[in-house]
Formats: C-alpha cells, sequence, structure tokens
C-alpha cells in the first residue's frame, strides 16, 4: 500500500516536472490514522493526526470556526495536521485557505501525499505559516493548485 502511493506520487511528480520533495511520512499516529481512501478529508488538533479530531467531511466548509459543515467551532485556526484519504480522480485535491470563504493564500494537499503530519512545515501562498491558521478549505482539481502550493 504505501509502496504503491509513493510509487504514484513519484510519477505524478515527474510527469509536470516538479522534483520529489522531502516528504516525511515517518509518522506513527498519522499512519495509524490513515482510514484508506474514504472520500474524506480531515485535521487534527496536533502534531502527527493526534490531539482531537477537529473534523471530518466529504465536502466543502468555507467556514471551520462556525456552526455548519464538517469543521466547526475551535476547529478554526487549529489544525496541525490534515489528511486526504478522498477518491483519486477529478477534484481530488484539498486547498486549504487562511481565511473563511476560499479566500487568502491556500495550500494544496494531493490525495497521492496522504497527510500532513506537521504543517509548521508548510505555508500557505501569501506566506503566512500554515499552522494553527486553517480557516476555510474546498476540493479542487491539481491544476487549479499552483505549481508552488503543493504541501507535504
Ligand atoms: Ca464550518
Ligand atoms: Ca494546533
Amino acid at each position: 500500500m504505501r509502496k504503491m502511493t509513493l510509487a504514484l506520487t513519484t510519477l505524478a511528480l515527474a510527469a509536470v516536472g516538479f522534483a520529489v520533495p522531502a516528504t516525511a511520512h515517518a509518522s506513527a499516529g498519522c499512519n495509524a490514522a490513515w482510514p484508506g481512501r474514504d472520500g474524506n478529508v480531515r485535521a487534527w488538533k496536533d502534531w502527527d493526526c493526534a490531539g482531537g479530531l477537529l473534523g471530518v467531511t466529504a465536502g466543502n466548509d468555507s467556514n471551520w470556526s462556525d456552526g455548519s459543515g464538517g469543521f466547526q467551532g475551535s476547529a478554526g485556526n487549529a489544525a496541525s495536521s490534515v489528511m486526504n484519504s478522498g477518491y483519486v480522480g477529478g477534484k481530488d485535491v484539498v486547498a486549504f485557505y487562511y481565511f473563511s470563504n476560499y479566500s487568502g493564500g491556500y495550500g494544496c494537499l494531493k490525495p497521492g501525499e496522504l497527510y500532513v503530519d506537521d504543517l509548521t512545515r508548510d505555508h500557505f501562498t501569501d506566506g503566512h505559516s500554515m499552522n494553527d491558521n486553517i480557516l476555510s478549505h474546498q476540493w479542487v482539481t491539481e491544476s487549479a493548485c499552483a505549481a508552488g502550493s503543493f504541501i507535504s
């Protein structure tokens, strides 16, 4: 499973001409939390898919701090690890945004990346750290994401 995923990731990256990034998948917590492809995006309060699940949804959520959708209340500006177990094809990339309503800088998580176990490594396209700063997300096609916006 893991080898296949890595191979697919490498192929996808090679296809668009990017260098293969140094991904850190030696993450016991996130590996254990991996549910298989179930169509959802997840986020956790702490690193390595720990500290409490902030939300799970197959849909979009325009505000992680409101009272509706897959992410609510204290989920806003709290995520330190995220996971994309969505089905591959079409809008299979999750774009996470600095502001609500899919605005401000963003970072894109491909399904082949599986998860980011430590968001302090990543920055939104506007330069802000992604750790404790996500306020909305939506599913997009890979082509909707700028070349430098993919997180790992
Ligand atoms: Ca919400
Ligand atoms: Ca956090």
